[in-house]
């Protein structure tokens, strides 16, 4: 079973004459878009499920670093490498205020860390494959922050206040994230055949993947219909994979690159392209850990937190060091304009 390996406790969507009182009070919070805060009493499993995507969402922000983290030496320019150095700092800060929004429900940093390096929960399938040229940091800045935003801006509307907020700053910056991913692909498409080359073998590696990023089709989505009740989800699996495909094919005509899908064909009368089937087999076994990567990802995310243990001492260290230092006393009273005018000079 691909899902459900952190127990939310949710079986089916409870309608209303089920509810307990309680319950219905929620739901009729949610239902008039109140936000709800930290602090306000909520279901169990609405906690539990926003528990469970959020920090998957911090996890796929952090391991998300690695395969971008690994060309920060080898991009082509000065100015590329400190683009990226900057992209990649971005989503570190991505994971932390998706942590500290998970935090506020009650669950720690540690155990949500703990729980990543022992494979209980997940993180996204399009971290599990490999970068092997400079094209794919093009295509992830176009195609993978490009699904992340058509993702993530439903979710600045979402129901938990918290999570919504930190969602607004995460799609600005993910927005300038896919323009540079954008401009790399420019640039290659514009450059030798060798280098257009490179773009198209990029694209074809990354196309079904970032497809999958969406998740399973909706009918086979364990948790969609009860996150649209919560508005946990505001747009389901299969609509926000669709307008994905609606908004990038036409930037890749731009580019001058072909989709690897042959049964993609624009539909006059639905409006929307016609796109293949994607194989959902490859996207099971990504999740079951035998994707081309997952392996390497867990070994090197477990290693950087091992490495980084003394920086955590240090700092906690350090807070620990300024909560007992004895207060300052009051300043000393400043002297007047007046009074500085008559000081002797030298
Ligand atoms: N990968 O019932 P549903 C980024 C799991 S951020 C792995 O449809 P749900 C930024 C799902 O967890 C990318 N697992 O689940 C960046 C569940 O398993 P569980 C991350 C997946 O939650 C860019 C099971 O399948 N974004 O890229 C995936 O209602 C560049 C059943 O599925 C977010 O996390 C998947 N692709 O809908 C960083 C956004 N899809 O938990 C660096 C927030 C599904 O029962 C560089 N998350 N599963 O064991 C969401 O919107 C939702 O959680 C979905 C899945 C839409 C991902």
């Amino acid at each position: 079973m691909y899902a459900q390996m952190v127990e939310t406790g949710v079986e089916r969507v409870q309608v209303v004459a089920e509810m307990a009182p309680d319950e219905r009070a929620f739901q009729a919070r949610i239902d008039a878009d109140i936000k709800i805060e930290p602090k306000d009493a909520m279901p169990d499993a609405y906690r539990r499920t926003l528990v469970r995507q959020i920090q998957q969402h911090a996890h796929s922000e952090i391991v998300g670093m690695l395969p971008e983290g690994n060309w920060i030496t080898r991009a082509p320019s000065l100015s590329r490498k400190a683009i990226l150095m900057a992209k990649v700092q971005d989503e570190a800060g991505h994971g932390l205020y998706l942590y500290c929004a998970a935090e506020t429900l009650g669950v720690s940093r540690d155990r949500m860390i703990a729980d990543l390096h022992a494979g209980k929960v997940k993180y996204s399938s399009i971290f599990n494959y490999p970068t092997l040229t400079w094209a794919d940091i093009g295509t992830i800045g176009w195609l993978v922050d490009g699904a992340a935003i058509m993702n993530q801006i439903p979710l600045c509307r979402c129901s938990y206040g918290p999570y919504a907020r930190a969602m607004i700053r995460i799609c600005k910056e993910e927005s300038f994230h896919q323009r540079q991913g954008f401009d790399i692909m420019m640039a290659l498409c514009r450059g030798s055949a060798e280098q257009k080359a490179m773009a198209q073998d990029a694209l074809n590696r990354w196309w079904w993947p970032s497809l999958m990023m969406f998740g399973p089709p909706d009918a086979q989505s364990v948790h969609s219909a009860q996150s649209a009740r919560w508005k946990i989800k505001l747009l389901s699996n299969d609509e926000l994979r669709q307008r994905f495909v609606d908004q990038t094919v036409p930037q890749a005509e731009y580019l001058g690159l072909r989709v690897p899908d042959d049964r993609l064909a624009w539909n006059e009368a639905s409006g929307h392209y016609d796109f293949g089937e994607i194989d959902w087999s490859e996207f099971h076994e990504v999740l079951k850990g035998h994707g081309p990567c997952n392996r390497d990802r867990m070994r090197m995310r477990i290693k950087a937190w091992e490495e980084g243990a003394w920086v955590r001492e240090a700092a906690a260290a350090y807070a620990e060091k300024r909560a007992n230092a004895p207060r300052p006393g009051p300043l000393p009273a400043m002297r007047g304009e007046g009074d500085r005018r008559a000081a002797p000079v030298g």
